[in-house]
Protein backbone atom coordinates (compact mmCIF):
# COMPACT_ATOMS: atom_id res chain seq x y z
CA UNK A 1 0.00 0.00 0.00
CA UNK A 2 1.73 3.16 -1.03
CA UNK A 3 1.46 5.69 1.54
CA UNK A 4 1.47 10.22 1.42
CA UNK A 5 4.57 11.50 0.79
CA UNK A 6 6.26 12.79 4.83
CA UNK A 7 5.06 16.11 4.04
CA UNK A 8 1.70 15.27 3.09
CA UNK A 9 0.59 12.38 6.40
CA UNK A 10 -0.83 15.04 8.18
CA UNK A 11 -4.21 15.64 8.57
CA UNK A 12 -6.02 18.16 10.24
CA UNK A 13 -8.86 16.88 11.80
CA UNK A 14 -12.00 19.45 12.92
CA UNK A 15 -13.91 18.42 15.51
CA UNK A 16 -17.46 19.56 15.44
CA UNK A 17 -17.54 23.15 14.79
CA UNK A 18 -20.85 23.03 14.28
CA UNK A 19 -23.99 26.24 15.32
CA UNK A 20 -25.61 24.13 18.50
CA UNK A 21 -22.35 23.99 19.66
CA UNK A 22 -21.56 27.69 19.31
CA UNK A 23 -22.95 30.88 21.89
CA UNK A 24 -26.54 30.70 20.99
CA UNK A 25 -26.74 26.95 20.02
CA UNK A 26 -28.22 24.56 22.14
CA UNK A 27 -25.17 23.11 23.57
CA UNK A 28 -22.60 25.74 23.75
CA UNK A 29 -19.24 26.18 24.33
CA UNK A 30 -18.09 29.27 25.63
CA UNK A 31 -15.43 30.45 23.10
CA UNK A 32 -16.68 28.10 20.47
CA UNK A 33 -17.26 31.01 17.93
CA UNK A 34 -13.83 31.88 18.09
CA UNK A 35 -12.71 28.67 16.30
CA UNK A 36 -13.66 29.19 12.71
CA UNK A 37 -11.20 31.85 11.90
CA UNK A 38 -8.54 29.83 13.81
CA UNK A 39 -8.81 27.29 11.91
CA UNK A 40 -9.52 28.29 8.52
CA UNK A 41 -6.19 29.76 8.56
CA UNK A 42 -4.53 26.96 9.86
CA UNK A 43 -5.93 24.67 7.74
CA UNK A 44 -3.86 26.15 4.68
CA UNK A 45 -0.86 24.58 6.49
CA UNK A 46 -2.96 20.80 5.67
CA UNK A 47 -2.72 18.88 2.31
CA UNK A 48 -5.43 16.55 4.45
CA UNK A 49 -8.31 18.33 6.41
CA UNK A 50 -11.46 16.27 7.66
CA UNK A 51 -13.97 17.41 9.48
CA UNK A 52 -16.67 15.82 11.83
CA UNK A 53 -20.33 16.51 12.42
CA UNK A 54 -22.37 15.28 15.48
CA UNK A 55 -25.71 14.13 13.32
CA UNK A 56 -28.26 12.82 15.40
CA UNK A 57 -31.97 11.69 15.04
CA UNK A 58 -34.77 14.03 17.06
CA UNK A 59 -35.59 11.08 19.23
CA UNK A 60 -31.60 10.61 20.37
CA UNK A 61 -31.16 8.52 23.42
CA UNK A 62 -28.33 11.02 24.64
CA UNK A 63 -30.95 13.71 24.87
CA UNK A 64 -32.55 14.25 28.05
CA UNK A 65 -35.73 14.84 26.31
CA UNK A 66 -36.19 10.94 25.32
CA UNK A 67 -36.02 10.36 28.51
CA UNK A 68 -39.04 11.20 30.84
CA UNK A 69 -38.28 13.54 33.96
CA UNK A 70 -34.61 13.83 33.12
CA UNK A 71 -32.32 16.91 33.12
CA UNK A 72 -29.85 17.64 30.78
CA UNK A 73 -26.03 17.49 32.15
CA UNK A 74 -27.11 13.87 34.69
CA UNK A 75 -26.24 10.81 33.50
CA UNK A 76 -27.72 7.38 33.29
CA UNK A 77 -27.12 4.00 32.26
CA UNK A 78 -27.76 2.95 29.05
CA UNK A 79 -26.49 -0.74 27.65
CA UNK A 80 -23.12 0.03 26.93
CA UNK A 81 -22.32 2.11 29.95
CA UNK A 82 -22.96 5.17 31.95
CA UNK A 83 -24.08 8.15 29.46
CA UNK A 84 -24.63 11.83 29.96
CA UNK A 85 -27.87 13.33 28.70
CA UNK A 86 -27.89 16.41 26.79
CA UNK A 87 -30.43 19.14 25.99
CA UNK A 88 -31.32 18.39 22.03
CA UNK A 89 -28.42 19.57 19.68
CA UNK A 90 -27.15 18.53 15.96
CA UNK A 91 -30.39 17.59 15.09
CA UNK A 92 -30.18 16.13 11.27
CA UNK A 93 -30.73 18.67 9.05
CA UNK A 94 -31.82 21.26 10.98
CA UNK A 95 -29.23 24.60 11.81
CA UNK A 96 -27.95 23.88 14.57
CA UNK A 97 -26.05 20.81 13.05
CA UNK A 98 -24.71 22.67 10.21
CA UNK A 99 -20.84 24.12 10.33
CA UNK A 100 -20.60 28.04 11.89
CA UNK A 101 -21.00 29.73 8.78
CA UNK A 102 -17.66 31.32 8.77
CA UNK A 103 -15.80 27.70 8.97
CA UNK A 104 -14.00 27.56 5.37
CA UNK A 105 -12.39 25.26 4.68
CA UNK A 106 -12.63 24.15 0.76
CA UNK A 107 -10.00 21.34 0.65
CA UNK A 108 -11.98 19.28 3.39
CA UNK A 109 -11.39 15.78 1.37
CA UNK A 110 -14.06 13.96 3.61
CA UNK A 111 -17.02 15.18 6.25
CA UNK A 112 -17.82 12.02 9.11
CA UNK A 113 -20.89 12.01 10.32
CA UNK A 114 -21.40 10.49 13.98
CA UNK A 115 -24.00 10.23 16.38
CA UNK A 116 -26.95 8.78 13.99
CA UNK A 117 -27.85 5.63 15.61
CA UNK A 118 -30.80 6.23 17.94
CA UNK A 119 -29.58 3.98 20.72
CA UNK A 120 -25.67 4.89 20.86
CA UNK A 121 -24.03 8.21 20.49
CA UNK A 122 -20.47 8.67 19.34
CA UNK A 123 -18.19 11.45 21.15
CA UNK A 124 -14.85 10.06 18.81
CA UNK A 125 -14.63 10.15 15.56
CA UNK A 126 -13.23 6.60 15.65
CA UNK A 127 -15.50 4.91 17.50
CA UNK A 128 -19.21 4.72 18.94
CA UNK A 129 -19.74 5.45 22.60
CA UNK A 130 -20.16 1.59 23.18
CA UNK A 131 -16.29 1.77 22.07
CA UNK A 132 -16.74 -0.98 19.59
CA UNK A 133 -18.83 0.43 16.58
CA UNK A 134 -16.34 1.71 14.33
CA UNK A 135 -17.07 5.02 12.33
CA UNK A 136 -14.50 4.03 9.35
CA UNK A 137 -11.98 7.15 9.78
CA UNK A 138 -9.37 4.57 10.97
CA UNK A 139 -10.00 2.73 7.80
CA UNK A 140 -9.38 5.76 5.61
CA UNK A 141 -6.51 7.34 7.25
CA UNK A 142 -4.80 4.11 6.98
CA UNK A 143 -5.59 3.12 3.73
CA UNK A 144 -4.32 6.78 2.28
CA UNK A 145 -1.50 6.79 4.86
CA UNK A 146 -2.31 9.12 6.91
CA UNK A 147 -0.84 8.57 10.21
CA UNK A 148 -0.24 12.09 12.05
CA UNK A 149 -3.44 13.37 12.92
CA UNK A 150 -3.59 17.36 14.45
CA UNK A 151 -7.03 18.19 16.30
CA UNK A 152 -8.98 21.15 16.54
CA UNK A 153 -12.43 22.33 17.51
CA UNK A 154 -15.14 21.09 20.17
CA UNK A 155 -15.02 20.56 22.84
CA UNK A 156 -11.98 19.28 23.87
CA UNK A 157 -13.20 17.37 26.90
CA UNK A 158 -15.77 15.22 25.30
CA UNK A 159 -15.78 14.98 21.51
CA UNK A 160 -11.90 15.83 21.06
CA UNK A 161 -10.29 14.09 24.07
CA UNK A 162 -12.59 10.74 23.08
CA UNK A 163 -11.23 11.01 19.42
CA UNK A 164 -7.76 11.70 20.39
CA UNK A 165 -7.70 8.35 22.81
CA UNK A 166 -8.89 6.32 20.71
CA UNK A 167 -6.52 7.21 17.59
CA UNK A 168 -3.86 6.42 19.78
CA UNK A 169 -5.27 3.32 21.16
CA UNK A 170 -4.99 2.64 17.22
CA UNK A 171 -1.22 3.70 16.58
CA UNK A 172 -1.62 7.16 15.40
CA UNK A 173 0.90 10.27 16.27
CA UNK A 174 -1.46 12.79 17.84
CA UNK A 175 -1.39 16.25 18.37
CA UNK A 176 -4.20 18.42 20.10
CA UNK A 177 -3.92 21.74 19.63
CA UNK A 178 -5.05 23.64 22.37
CA UNK A 179 -5.44 26.90 20.96
CA UNK A 180 -7.82 25.57 18.83
CA UNK A 181 -10.21 24.12 20.99
CA UNK A 182 -12.36 24.78 23.56
CA UNK A 183 -14.14 22.43 26.17
CA UNK A 184 -17.11 22.21 28.10
CA UNK A 185 -15.69 21.48 31.35
CA UNK A 186 -18.23 19.50 33.39
CA UNK A 187 -17.49 18.56 37.21
CA UNK A 188 -13.23 19.04 35.98
CA UNK A 189 -13.44 17.43 33.06
CA UNK A 190 -11.41 19.25 31.32
CA UNK A 191 -8.69 19.07 33.24
CA UNK A 192 -9.41 15.62 33.81
CA UNK A 193 -9.62 14.89 29.79
CA UNK A 194 -5.84 16.71 29.63
CA UNK A 195 -4.17 14.20 32.42
CA UNK A 196 -5.65 11.19 30.46
CA UNK A 197 -4.36 12.61 26.63
CA UNK A 198 -1.25 12.90 28.00
CA UNK A 199 -0.82 9.61 29.77
CA UNK A 200 -1.73 8.20 26.45
CA UNK A 201 1.16 10.14 24.82
CA UNK A 202 -1.09 12.68 23.11
CA UNK A 203 1.19 15.57 22.20
CA UNK A 204 -0.30 19.21 23.57
CA UNK A 205 0.24 21.83 21.53
C1 LIG B 1 -20.20 16.63 21.92
C2 LIG B 1 -21.58 16.32 23.72
C3 LIG B 1 -22.53 15.74 22.92
C4 LIG B 1 -18.90 17.15 21.40
C5 LIG B 1 -21.14 16.04 21.10
O1 LIG B 1 -18.80 17.48 20.20
O2 LIG B 1 -17.95 17.26 22.21
N1 LIG B 1 -20.42 16.74 23.23
N2 LIG B 1 -22.30 15.61 21.60
ZN1 LIG C 1 -23.92 14.95 20.35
Amino acid sequence: MPSASPSENRVLLVVDVQNDFCPGGALAVPGGDELPTIINKLSRRFAHVILTQDWHPEDHLSFASSHPGAKPFTSVELSYGPQILWPDHCVQNEEGAEFHPKLKVEHCEMIIRKGYHRDIDSYSAFFENDRTTPTGLAGYLRERGLNRLFLVGLATDFCIAYSALDARRLGFEVTVIESACRGIDLDGSLEASWLQMEEAGVIRA
